[in-house]
């Protein structure tokens, strides 16, 4: 198969899990055009809103071009070989003096397998610590630990094909129509071609699956484990077990089906849902030949994460429904390549690449293939305890790569000073500006999506390559290369000695193969050892386990033959009980807050943020609040809230929705001070995490909440970012040429509008200024230049009922001096 044809060249999305195939074709302007491929099985050619606007977000705007140290005396730019020797010196000092605990890197799902592969290899081989984790830890760890329990593996064994095979399609804890569109599509199609097919959403909230649901459950929040013990107890009592299944390939039911059995008297009170409801669902269940079951951040992010995946699976075993055409358990991966840093192994608590600490074989295997005497032979520590130690003193340098803590860990207050604390804190990004490069010592530019080439695997464990397309801006690399660099400057110079990322793909898929001849471990890829640059150049989608080069599509699912990865080949059951999130909600703090995603913006906006398309969609921090608790706390629709709670505040615009239970309210984790003022969740969320996994409970923060007392507000369009920090609210949203800021303030109209006049450039050839003629204070500015708006500013009173206008297309409006006061009425 040709990869390039009429210049388009085939790639894969930068953003979810589903890992859609992309073809991306340079045009002559610099601009980038964007396709669905057709040939990718995982997609067919469907792209969602983000992948079709990943053209809008390869502008350089905003970018890190060079390294930076940065320091009180003022920010220096530094070359490669001095930034990276930095680094080296830093961490062999901190290394020497307090030891190798002292040293930690924090990754994440969006480095590609093979600078995850580095990453590891560096930190667990030859620093000899284990202080590497991912921001997987707060996405991914609770399924990893179900997984591991009751399978023995890590693994995922569905592939996407069997939702369009399935009787019933349950969706738990995922808002699947935002967060993986595009297999929400294929879910879609399916139902058209076979409405027989059931589709149930289990969420507190509604969503846009419900669109497509025969029904949904309004759980309580957090009670997921009483709902699927319920299920397990009902299988058992009507007899709907799969006793030939279960004799065969599991262990120990009895314990799993007593414990189920103890929480069956609350059911209903502990969901919040009628027996009739669940009966329904509980039948269906049983009724279903081919069930899958999607679960997402609703389970994951729990203190209880890991009981309810096991909670999940422990349903499927007890009824065979696992390893079949068109029926699993499927955990839908968050980031593009969450699933890869799982397989290299680049979680604080596993070695590498599917093999364990407590294997003392596997140990011996990986000491001798990375020929090194230094093999970590212990669990490092996770995420939120790794901020924690630093918090103490106790990490004297650590390496942050594609990810921003600083927003999306909880308790920023407590991230803050941690990374303060924390005598040399290294960032690799691709953007400048983030919070989280905001507080460190040394910058590093990392290529971006369409400039770094490497693989990714998704939730259907295919592994796709992202492919090299643009070129990239500045200095920046790739981060694989910055690894490499700094661990040859530690004295590591053999083992580091890549020239391409094909080198370390071969590597791994090596690494996979040891002690692995008889299939040992579920994650090989010892058809892929032998591949030379070009065959990785030229790399189709491969779906794991690869045991041969596939050069059809393969659409593989594991378990099949009714064998685990466990001692004895056959699955756990684990005896699970419903407990309650760690906090519930008291007089001071009365409402439920729950947290996630908006369908077009990705996580803290550095890249989604800067498509004036995709900021259409929700331009503003918002919160659901359902009409009656609005009402109770007299809040009318679009007025600016303030959410607050011992841990820390946050602003948004109320949106009163039915889809929200009454006392509950749901904040979308995009926006943060980069973005906006003070609209952050995890200002409000305490760090408590599953015992097991180590994953935050992002979802169940009690908080109160109060109607802001602005006096004023404004709309500001700007062609260049700027600061407003000293008005109370200010939020950012990207438009065609510049920015639109939308701003409230405690100042009276009149004042705020002599502020930000004082805030339009100077330099600018006219500025026109227009008060309002209706008596009330309505204020606008326009600066203008010979054919075009440089800036644009609309201020009015609060309490104006009249919706200001919005400004969005005001800085691409090309105009002559006609129009002029034409153009400044109609604003
Ligand atoms: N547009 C967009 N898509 C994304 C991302 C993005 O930032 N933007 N991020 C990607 C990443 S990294 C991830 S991890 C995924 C996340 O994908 P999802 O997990 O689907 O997304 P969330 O919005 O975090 O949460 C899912 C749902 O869990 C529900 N929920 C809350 N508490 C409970 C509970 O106790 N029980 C149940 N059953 N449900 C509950 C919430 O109401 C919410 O609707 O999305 C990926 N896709
Ligand atoms: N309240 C609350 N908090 C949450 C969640 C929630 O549901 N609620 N969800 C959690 C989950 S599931 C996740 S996955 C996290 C996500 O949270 P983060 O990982 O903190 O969010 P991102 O904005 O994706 O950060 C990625 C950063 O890496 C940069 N980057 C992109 N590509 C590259 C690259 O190739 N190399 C380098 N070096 N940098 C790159 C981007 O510019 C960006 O700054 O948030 C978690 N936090
Ligand atoms: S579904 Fe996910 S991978 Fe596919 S285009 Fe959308 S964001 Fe990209
Ligand atoms: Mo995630």
């Amino acid at each position: 198969m040709s990869l390039v044809n009429d210049g388009w060249i085939k790639t894969t999305c930068a953003y979810c899990g589903v890992g859609c195939g992309v073809e991306a074709r340079p045009k002559l302007s610099g601009e980038l055009e964007i396709r669905g491929d057709k040939s990718h099985p995982s997609n067919y050619g469907k792209l969602c809103t983000k992948g079709i606007a990943l053209g809008d977000t390869v502008i350089h705007d905003g970018r890190l071009l060079t390294p930076i140290e940065k320091s009180q005396s003022g920010d220096k730019i530094l070359d490669w070989d001095s930034a990276t020797q930095l680094v080296a010196d830093k961490f062999s000092h901190a290394i020497e003096r307090y030891g190798s605990d002292s040293v930690a890197f924090y990754v994440s799902g969006q480095l590609l397998t093979e600078d995850y592969y580095v990453a590891n290899k560096l930190m667990k081989g030859f620093i000899g610590a284990s202080n590497i984790d991912s921001n997987s830890r707060l996405c991914m760890a609770s399924s990893v630990v179900g997984h591991k329990r009751a399978f023995g593996s890590d693994t995922v064994p569905i592939c996407y094909e069997d939702l369009e095979h399935a009787d019933m399609v349950i969706l738990v804890g995922s808002n699947l129509a935002w967060c993986h569109p595009v297999l929400f599509q294929r879910l879609r199609t399916a139902k058209q071609i076979n409405p027989d097919v059931k589709i149930v959403v289990i969420d507190p909230r509604e969503t846009e699956n419900n669109t497509i649901a025969d029904y949904h459950l309004a759980l309580n929040s957090g009670s997921d484990v009483a709902l699927f013990n319920g299920l397990l107890h009902f299988l058992n009592k009507h007899d709907h077990l799969d006793h030939d299944f279960i004799q065969s390939s599991t262990n120990q039911i009895n314990q799993a089906l007593a414990a189920a059995e103890s929480d069956d008297d609350r059911l209903e009170s502990t969901t919040g849902l009628t027996r009739k409801q669940l009966n329904r669902f509980y039948q269906d269940f049983a009724h279903s030949d081919k069930v899958i079951t999607v679960y997402s951040q609703g389970v994951n992010q729990s203190s209880i994460g890991s009981d309810k995946v096991n909670s999940i699976l422990n349903c499927h075993l007890a009824t065979g429904k696992i390893g079949q055409v068109g029926s699993g358990p499927f955990s839908v991966t968050g980031q593009p390549n969450a699933m890869g840093g799982r397989e290299v192994g680049a979680l604080a608590n596993t070695l590498a690449s599917h093999m364990e600490f407590d294997n003392s074989e596997h140990q011996a295997l990986i000491r001798e293939f990375w020929q090194t005497d230094r093999l970590a032979t212990k669990p490092g520590l996770k995420a939120v305890d790794l901020f924690d130690a630093m918090a103490d003193g106790k990490i004297k340098a650590v390496w942050i790569m594609a990810t921003n803590p600083l927003v999306s860990l909880p308790d920023s207050a407590k991230v803050k000073a941690a990374l303060e604390a924390c005598p040399f804190v290294v960032v690799s990004d691709c953007i400048a500006d983030t919070e989280t490069s905001r507080m460190a010592d040394l910058l590093l530019p990392a290529q971006g999506w369409s400039e770094k080439s490497g693989t990714v695997t998704n939730s259907e464990r295919r592994i796709s390559r992202q492919r090299r397309i643009m070129p990239s801006p500045g200095m920046a690399k790739p981060d694989w290369w910055i690894i490499s660099q700094v661990a040859r400057k530690m004295g590591y110079h053999d083992a580091f000695r890549y020239r391409h990322e094909g080198q370390i793909f071969a590597e791994y898929a090596q690494l996979s193969t040891l002690g692995n001849n008889n299939g040992e471990r579920d994650f090989t890829l010892s058809g892929l050892t032998q591949l030379d640059e070009q065959g990785y150049n030229q790399l189709t989608p491969q779906q794991w386990p690869v045991t041969q080069l596939q050069t059809e599509t393969t659409n593989q699912r594991l378990f099949s033959n009714g064998e685990f990865y466990t001692a004895n080949r056959k699955a756990n059951f684990v005896a699970v009980h419903h407990r309650e999130p760690q906090t519930a909600c008291n007089d001071n703090f009365p409402l439920l807050l729950n947290s996630g995603r908006t369908r077009d913006q990705w996580h803290t906006m550095s890249r989604t943020g800067l498509s004036a398309r995709l900021a259409e969609h929700k331009p503003e921090p918002y919160v659901q609040i359902h009409p009656t608790t609005a009402k109770e706390h007299s809040v009318k629709a679009h007025q600016l809230v303030k959410l607050h709670n011992a841990q820390g505040e946050c602003l948004a615009r109320a949106e009163i929705s039915e889809q929200i239970q009454p006392n509950q309210l749901f904040l979308p984790i995009h926006w943060n001070n980069a973005t906006a003022k003070n609209s952050k969740p995890c200002n409000l969320i305490a760090p408590q995490t599953d015992s097991h996994s180590g994953q935050p409970e992002f979802k169940h923060t009690p908080v109160a909440l109060t109607v802001c007392q602005h006096q004023s507000r404004a709309t500001f369009a700007s062609r260049t970012a700027l600061n407003f920090n000293s008005l109370d609210y200010w939020a950012r949203q990207k438009i065609a040429e510049g920015y639109l800021y939308h701003i409230e303030s405690t100042l009276s109209a009149d004042k705020l509008a002599n502020y930000l006049k004082s805030r339009l450039k100077h330099n600018i050839e006219r500025l026109v200024s227009h008060q309002s003629s209706e008596g009330s204070a309505r204020f606008r500015f326009i600066a203008l230049t010979a054919d075009r708006v440089e800036q644009a500013v609309h201020v009015q009173p609060i309490q104006d009922e009249q919706r200001i206008s919005e400004l969005t297309d005001i800085l691409s409006t090309r105009f002559n001096q006609e129009s002029e006061s034409e153009i400044l009425l109609s604003l």
